[in-house]
């Protein structure tokens, strides 16, 4: 049976049904989006991309960059979108890995990225915010109708990138059947219908973004409202006409910073959702009071889609991500012999379901590390469950920091850091931030006898590291704190520097 997503995603609405509003842009019905898309599969065949090919994307968020995802899916090619922050540097080791057949870019970036784009065998082409580049004229000419290539559940729809704990960034390799099933347990769980108005302001150069938000509004037949910043304002004037929100934590703190966020303005809306990093219950108690509604907290990652949810009907408990969702097996297990845990045990949390992915691109050996024999990932992320079944996350055995909901993993960040002249060794932490959850610290040492200045460092890590990634305070010591066998210990320097940020809480 033909297991191609996109056949779902256009199975509810009619075709005269609203798709997608943008502040900038045309609504556009299901209808348009069939044959937009239809256009988008014929110029990426017409580039010469064949079923299992990667077509490499680093585009503005726009109406026509989700056609492009939908245009990949329907020719049976494999997405691969790539944050609009990356620096040449690192797009240079993603476009190595995946040896996309064509790469997408905006086209202020083309002098930037032609010589990678060439180096690596992709075809250059260009898609602007509004609607011009290269890849658009291609679209614009091409015929509105195109045969979906039939997929198998296990052939591979996306690949998205996640940074390594030990150095290179793992290619994750997610099946037409992975976002499939995830989006069908997500549209029940959520009681996501055609009724349904999701305001969209994530990137969609993520999971979050990309699959959990469209797909869930799509299976049901919904519109979404695009927009391409999260501005709070703009937000508060979206709910009188909208149903659903996701976003990552730092949305609803900043939402809080506004008076007009009250229950008025929220009246019309039915669900919050919060997801990618971890909620504080103060954010979650004054969204609550502020509101009267409780956001609604679960958990996910790249390599298995969503796990948990806290419940539609029944509690929403602060702090917790809920419950397991229909069909993913959740365990807590002793991170050191595997042994499951107890009840209100801490331990590693692990994941097995047909959300989760089919291993890491050209990483055998990588992806049989990361799952045990019975075939259940270790997700790297710690946690307990409690006797009424919900998830806690209680923290991470991968060295990992959250911020704003983009992962950032410290070695790469020390590795870029320990390259530059004068510096010793260095540790990158993350340290609380009101508004970010997490904010990216570096440690450094210097070599004897040289004294080096914060933004002489930050200056040099410009064109190496995506904006998000820098560090936004860096602390020279003498010497990094460590253990008996030598080890960093990352838990006093965070314990140090814990305050470095500390600011005045929610409202
Ligand atoms: C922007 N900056 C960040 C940052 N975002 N720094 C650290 N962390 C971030 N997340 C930088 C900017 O470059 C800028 O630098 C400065 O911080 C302030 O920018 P801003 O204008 O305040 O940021 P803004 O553009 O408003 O973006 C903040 C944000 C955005 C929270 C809206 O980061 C965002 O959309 N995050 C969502 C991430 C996401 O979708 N994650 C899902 C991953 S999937 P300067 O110095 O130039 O001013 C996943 C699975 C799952 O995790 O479970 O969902
Ligand atoms: P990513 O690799 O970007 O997909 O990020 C996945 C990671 O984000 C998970 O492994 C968790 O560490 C974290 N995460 C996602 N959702 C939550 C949540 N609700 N609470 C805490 N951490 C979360």
């Amino acid at each position: 049976m033909d297991g191609n997503l996109f056949h779902a995603l256009f199975r509810s609405a009619p075709a005269a049904a609203l798709l997608l509003e943008s502040p900038t842009g045309e609504p556009l019905t299901y209808g348009q989006a069939f044959a937009r898309s239809a256009q988008f599969a014929n110029a990426l065949r017409s580039l010469g991309v064949l079923p299992g090919d990667r077509v490499a994307v680093q585009v503005d968020k726009s109406v026509d960059a989700l056609m492009l995802y939908l245009g990949t899916l329907r020719c049976g090619a494999v997405y691969l979108p790539l944050n609009t922050a990356y620096t040449p540097a690192e797009l240079d080791y993603f476009l190595g890995d995946a040896t996309p057949r064509v790469f997408v870019i905006r086209p202020q970036a083309l002098h930037a990225l032609s010589a990678i784009a060439l180096e690596h065998g992709a075809t250059l082409q260009t898609l602007a915010e509004q609607g011009q580049g290269s890849l658009s004229e291609r679209v614009n000419m091409a015929a509105t109708e195109f045969e979906a290539v039939p997929r198998a559940s296990d052939d591979l729809a996306a690949i998205l990138y996640t940074s390594g704990t030990t150095g290179r960034a793992k290619g994750a390799m997610l099946s037409h059947g992975n976002l499939l099933s995830n989006a069908r347990t997500l549209c029940d769980a959520w009681r996501f219908s055609a009724d349904d108005r999701l305001i969209h302001a994530l990137p969609i150069f993520h999971a979050h973004g990309l699959f959990v938000a469209t797909h869930t509004a799509m299976l049901a037949g919904a519109s979404m409202c695009f927009v391409s910043r999260f501005d709070p304002l703009e937000i508060i004037a979206l709910m009188q006409r909208s149903t659903v929100m996701m976003g990552v934590p730092t949305f609803y703190v900043r939402l809080l910073q506004h008076p007009g966020l009250d229950r008025q303005s929220t009246a019309r809306m039915r669900l919050f959702i919060s997801g990618s990093a971890p909620l504080l219950a103060e954010t979650h108690g004054a969204f609550f009071s502020r509101t009267g509604h409780a956001i609604l907290e679960r958990y996910g990652m790249t390599e298995t889609l969503m796990n948990t949810s806290n419940p539609y009907v029944g509690e929403r408990i602060a702090n917790t991500v809920g419950m397991p969702l229909p069909g993913v097996s959740i365990r807590i297990t002793d991170p050191a012999t595997g042994e499951p845990l107890a009840v209100d045990q801490v331990g590693m949390i692990e994941i097995q379901g047909p959300n989760v992915f089919k291993g890491y691109w050209r990483m055998a050996q990588k992806t049989a590390d990361e799952f045990r024999g019975d075939g259940y990932f270790v997700s790297g992320d710690l946690g307990k469950i409690d006797a009424k079944g919900y998830l806690h996350i209680v923290g991470r055995s991968k060295d990992l920091v959250i911020s704003g909901g983009y992962n950032i993993y410290p070695k790469e960040i020390e590795t870029e850091i320990d390259q530059l002249q004068g510096v010793a060794e260095s540790a990158v932490i993350g340290v609380p931030h009101s508004d970010f959850g997490e904010a990216v610290t570096a440690v450094v040492v210097c070599k004897p006898g040289i004294r080096l200045q914060a933004q002489a460092l930050l200056d040099a890590l410009q064109e190496r590291l995506a904006r998000y990634k820098q560090p936004k305070a860096i602390i020279f010591v003498d010497e990094l704190p460590r253990n008996t066998m030598g080890k960093v210990q990352k838990n006093l320097l965070r314990d140090a520097y814990r305050d470095r940020f500390s600011a005045p809480g929610v409202a």
